[in-house]
């Protein structure tokens, strides 16, 4: 009998903060967007692939969709839309929460545009009990009509295995997108920076994170280390100061938990170099974000 392939793209979409990043990893097992408690964490589009037997899953995380205050916004906002759109399917996440904020009312208006399959998928239900589940499948089930409903837990993996299976049957037959063995398309580069931008959401105040951009300046493998210096870009010379801290401290606590992640990563010893550098309002320079390599080479809508 014939073998057919199936495979798809399946992008993740949600407000900021749902849980995008941390359930592609769950599914993948592997860390490779960061996460964080601060919303728009996620600044650009990032695949990973899953390969399970004939079928081929590339799941496609994305910046939360919010009201953008900058360019660097407005881009997050339509790089979510532009992969929304180039989807076979969608996998809509909400908190496990009976009430509909504007920012979901807002994406709910942009899934009744389209005409692929869109899985609601209820995260967070390690927070409350089975009662209150039902109690938010009620209230979503009322303003749409979801191909599925999938409560789950990205963070314990709860009923992932149910969400796997139910994507399973949307994704229409077609050779392989990428090699099985393949687990991502970002570049250990990438990866890297985003791993020290991550070290920084997580140990600074909530004042600073949003103004950070990470670039590495070199990343030069010999046989025994790995040497990479980077610069923490913020937006102004207080920021600076607080991201360096008293007696270099924090630089130091961020520079050391990047490492232990960078050599889990490249399985290697890192010697990790780190500089502070302030770029004022680089979140609406079109220059900059380029550079950093923030606004997607397609381009705009
Ligand atoms: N309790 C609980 N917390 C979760 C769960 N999934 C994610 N979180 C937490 O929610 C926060 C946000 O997670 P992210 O994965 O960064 O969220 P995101 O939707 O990718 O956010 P943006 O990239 O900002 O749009 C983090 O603190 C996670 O640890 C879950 O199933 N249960
Ligand atoms: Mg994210």
């Amino acid at each position: 009998m014939e073998n057919k392939t199936k495979s798809g793209f399946v992008s993740i979409i949600g407000r900021p903060n749902v849980g995008k990043s941390t359930l592609m990893n769950k599914i993948i097992g592997q860390k490779i967007a960061i996460t964080s408690s601060k919303p728009q964490t996620t600044r650009t589009r990032i695949s990973t692939v899953y390969t399970k037997g004939n079928t081929q899953m590339v799941f496609v995380d994305t910046p939360g969709l919010h009201k953008a205050k900058n360019k660097l916004g407005e881009s997050m906002v339509s790089t979510a839309k532009r992969t929304f759109n180039e989807s076979d399917v969608c996998l809509y996440l909400v908190e496990a929460d009976t009430f509909i904020g504007e920012q979901d009312e807002n994406i709910l208006s942009l899934l009744r545009t389209v005409d692929i399959p869109i899985i609601l998928v209820i995260n967070k239900t390690d927070r409350i009990d089975k009662g209150q589940v039902f109690k938010v499948i009620e209230t979503f089930s009322k303003v749409m009509d979801f191909a599925e409903i999938v409560p789950l837990s990205a963070k314990t993996g709860k009923n992932l295995d149910t969400l796997l299976e139910v994507i399973e049957k949307y994704i229409p037959e077609g050779p392989f997108y990428y090699d099985p063995e393949t687990l991502t398309d970002q570049p250990e580069r990438q990866i890297v920076s985003e791993i020290i931008r991550e070290k920084c959401l997580r140990c600074l105040g909530d004042e600073i994170p949003h103004g950070i951009a990470v670039v590495i300046e070199s990343m030069k493998f010999s046989k025994n280390i790995v040497d990479i210096e980077a610069s923490i870009i913020c937006e102004r010379d207080s920021h600076k100061g607080m991201i360096i801290g008293k007696g270099a401290s924090k630089i130091k606590e961020i520079g050391m938990k990047s490492r232990i992640d960078t050599e889990k990563l490249l399985d290697k010893k890192v010697n990790l170099q780190l500089f502070v550098k302030t770029k004022e309002n680089w979140r609406d320079s079109d220059y900059l974000l380029k550079n950093f390599g923030l606004v997607s080479e397609d381009g705009d809508e």
